[in-house]
């Protein structure tokens, strides 16, 4: 179905409402000061001018942080090490105490009756350092003689893992007739949400509950989360949130101002309100990706892959964010890409630099792992002569192999990929790319093609998902959802998934997501599990409604609960005519039902195509076309469905042509901390995508759905790399890392004009 999202009118006319709209009677402003440098011992703290300064009421520093206790930040790095060790996580109080180590890191938070006052007012806390050097690359963090950010994490190194089967992998090494290396690095992005982040929080003196406004992806965790740092039992803690404008995984986690906020809140007695600038989003929220990986591929002599080999360094920042984990679980999880690769191993250094924490970011480690994949089997194929769409043909897992258990243990539901590769080829016009290609040429252009075929886990809960759906006797059914949508239109596809299970009309049914006070189970919108995990119980809940229903039409309808039937929001019997609504069910009270289920992992899988021209004499790229089929399963909205996914091909257009958060070696000092600097991707890069399904149906769910938001960025990230590359193999140009910006490409296309006889 092709249609409107029900949140749209609300969102585009302004009547949205998002963190920084919220206020509460009698609030109070904060202003959180930051590290101006990226490593530093803090040897003093001077507030007095401060507090003196007009309407300031308190001012709160990193000794406030450690009395409250607020110094753990929780975290889900909770892999085993190699020797049995667990990552080491240093403490985080919630204002900075006696060590800075990124530039942006809150270490006072100023309390004011004016937004203006608060920031003035800062300028005035005095500050005495005992500078340190920094360590901003993580590999030289990794060095013997690095600049060591945490006593107790020594050689920067909070972990070291493994996956998969080293001897196993060294045995086809030995005897392979080929071996390609590459070496990648999956730059450090921003996510920059258009919502900038903000938070507004109240304490109640009566009861000791705290209210949270702010923009979130999902209560649960976040409770969870905020609970765990701050020692207040999760029962203490309401959020109440409306809109949010973007999350990409950067809005899942707790930061330390939401505790520190507490803490003003609480010692003030009335609501403190924060908003931050776009500056301290990009020195403080987390940021994505940062991971080096050194990639090796076996291959026999008919170009058959034999086994693969990574070694991983995990950037981190300085602290371990509440949610990296996937950096090492997705990455494992799909680092056999779509292909038939018997042995694999990967090893994973996972280390603390002086920069902003590292958290999960739209598809968390999956477009890595497909960008080293897709990279490494194009190397391949060019060195070995093959032909790039044959060598992938060759190595694809078939169709009957599925389930299909990787090397690295995790097992692919379904797919087929050589019929969805036909598919990608015709809609791409493949064969009539070397016409095109020959055009570009003769106009001084330098053409290429690039391809990714990638699969990827979605779903996969480890707790139980609830659903409430609420009845009322106007035959309107709300659902209430604890997942929280961020643009990903939950509105229209939950309220879909439940009138198309009740058979009423759309309008009929509305969705409440992240109800104040919901003590609903389940998860924050990530790792595209809603509709697999939430959607799934919203179906669950609906057919739950018709059982119950059923029973209470028996009772209403004096008949035996085997001879109702359920149709098109009538319950009735095909023996007699007897007739109830499902609005009657209600007649004397709303009627409630919480659906829950656990839903585990699906595999989503997709083909992209795209064509572009280098102008060797700018190194401006320009994409000429953009072809995608995917197989998300079944599809419960189409447009909604086709804007994940052009949404996450120009993200991973983002980082291939332009976002890097760049720090200076030397200091420290962010040199991406706007737009100015910072390249987002522009509407005029890509041209709209022409985009096809291939669906295989997911048996995980009992829609047949499979996860669709983070699918474009994954894919997106290698097609478009390994296009620029096709168009530059011509002059010799075999690797250029990220982000492949003209003035990269332009001299790399100079240097290589030089070399050439
Ligand atoms: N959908 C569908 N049919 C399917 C699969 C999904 O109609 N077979 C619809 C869903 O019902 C939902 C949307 O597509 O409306 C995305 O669904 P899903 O794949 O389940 O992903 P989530 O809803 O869990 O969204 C999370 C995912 C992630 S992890 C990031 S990060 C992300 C993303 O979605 N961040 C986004 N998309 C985003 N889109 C916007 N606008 N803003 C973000 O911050």
């Amino acid at each position: 179905m092709r249609g409107n999202r029900v949140e749209d009118m609300r969102l585009i006319t302004g009547r949205g409402k998002f963190a920084s709209d919220w206020n509460a009677p009698g609030q109070l402003y904060g202003y959180f000061l930051r590290a101006d440098r990226a490593h530093a011992h803090i040897l003093s703290v001077d507030i007095q001018h401060t507090v003196k300064y007009p309407r300031v009421t308190h001012v709160f520093t990193g000794m406030d942080a450690i009395n409250a206790g607020y110094t753990r930040m929780p975290h889900t790095l909770r892999f085993p090490g190699i020797n049995g060790t667990q990552a080491l996580a240093p403490l985080r109080p919630a204002l900075a105490h006696g060590k800075v180590r990124f530039v942006g890191e809150a270490l006072a938070l100023v309390v004011a009756s004016s937004a203006a006052a608060a920031q003035d007012a800062a300028d005035l806390i005095e500050i005495e350092y005992r500078d340190l050097p920094c360590v901003v690359r993580p590999e030289e963090a990794l060095a013997p003689n690095a600049p060591r950010l945490h006593e107790d994490v020594p050689g920067n190194l909070t972990l070291e893992t493994e996956a998969g089967n080293a001897q196993d992998v060294e045995k086809a090494f030995a005897v392979a007739a080929h071996i390609t290396r590459l070496k990648v690095d999956v730059t450090r992005v921003a996510p920059s949400p258009m919502e900038p982040r903000a938070c507004l929080v109240a304490y109640d003196t009566v009861n000791g509950e705290y209210t949270f406004n702010l923009c979130m992806q999902g209560v649960t965790t976040l409770r969870k989360q905020i609970s765990a740092y701050s020692q207040v039992p999760e029962k203490l803690l309401k959020f109440d949130v409306r809109d949010v404008g973007g999350g990409f995984g950067q809005r899942v986690i707790a930061y330390p101002e939401y505790c520190a906020l507490m803490l003003a809140a609480k010692t003030a007695g009335r609501p403190v309100k924060w908003v931050s600038s776009r500056v301290d989003g990009f020195l403080a929220d987390a940021h994505g990706r940062a991971n080096v990986i050194d990639a090796e591929l076996a291959l026999d002599r008919d170009g058959k892959f034999l086994a693969m080999r990574m070694h991983w360094i995990n950037d981190m920042g300085a602290y371990l964010a509440p949610s990296a984990p996937g950096h090492i679980r997705n990455t494992r999880t799909c680092m056999s890409g779509v292909y038939h690769i018997p042995a694999l191993y990967a090893n994973y250094r996972v280390v603390f630099t002086n920069t902003a924490p590292i958290s999960s970011y739209r598809g968390a480690g999956r477009p890595d792992i497909a960008y080293a994949v897709e990279r490494l089997v194009n190397q391949a194929a060019a060195e070995l002569g093959i032909d790039m769409v044959e060598i992938r043909r060759r190595n694809f897992i078939p169709p009957e192999a599925f389930p299909y258990r990787t090397g690295t243990e995790s097992v692919y539901e379904n797919a087929d990929l050589p019929g969805m590769l036909i598919k990608a080829l015709k809609l791409a016009d493949w064969d009539g790319y070397a016409e095109r290609r020959a055009q570009s040429a003769a106009s001084g252009m330098l053409r290429g093609i690039g391809i990714s075929c990638v699969i990827e886990n979605t779903g996969g809960a480890q707790e139980s998902e609830q659903i409430e759906l609420k009845l009322d006797a106007n035959g309107i059914v709300t659902v209430h959802t604890v997942s929280k949508s961020q643009g990903q239109g939950h509105e229209t596809t939950q309220a879909m998934i439940v009138a198309d299970a009740l058979g009423i009309p759309r309008e009929q049914v509305r969705v409440v997501q992240c109800a104040a006070g919901s003590t609903l189970e389940g998860h924050h919108t990530g790792g595209s599990r809603s509709t697999v995990g939430a959607g799934s119980v919203c179906y669950v809940a609906a057919q739950k409604l018709i059982e119950e229903g059923k029973a209470l039409a028996a009772l209403e309808l004096k008949l035996e609960p085997s001879q109702i039937r359920y149709a098109k929001g009538e319950f009735y019997s095909t023996e007699i005519d007897r007739r109830l609504k499902l609005a009657d069910l209600a007649k004397s009270g709303e009627k409630s039902v919480i659906g829950e289920g656990i839903f585990g992992s699906t595999f989503p899988n997709g083909c992209h195509i795209v064509e572009l021209e280098v102008d060797p004499d700018t190194g401006v790229t320009r994409i000429l076309s953009y072809c995608v089929v995917d197989d998300c399963g079944v599809i419960i909205n189409h447009a909604i469905v086709e804007g994940q996914l052009h949404g996450g091909i120009a993200q991973g257009a983002g980082q291939v042509f332009g976002e890097h958060v760049l720090y200076e070696r030397a200091t420290g000092q962010m040199l991406t901390a706007s737009f100015m600097d910072y390249t987002m991707p522009r509407a005029g890069w890509l041209p709209a995508p022409s985009m096809e399904v291939h669906p295989t149906l997911s048996t995980v769910s009992p829609l047949g759905i499979k996860g669709v938001g983070e699918s474009g960025c994954t894919a997106s990230l290698p097609a478009l790399a390994n296009g620029v590359l096709d168009a530059l193999r011509a002059l010799g140009i075999l690797h250029l890392d990220l982000p492949l910006t003209p003035s990269k490409v332009w001299h790399a296309i100079q240097v290589a004009r030089k070399a050439l006889p």
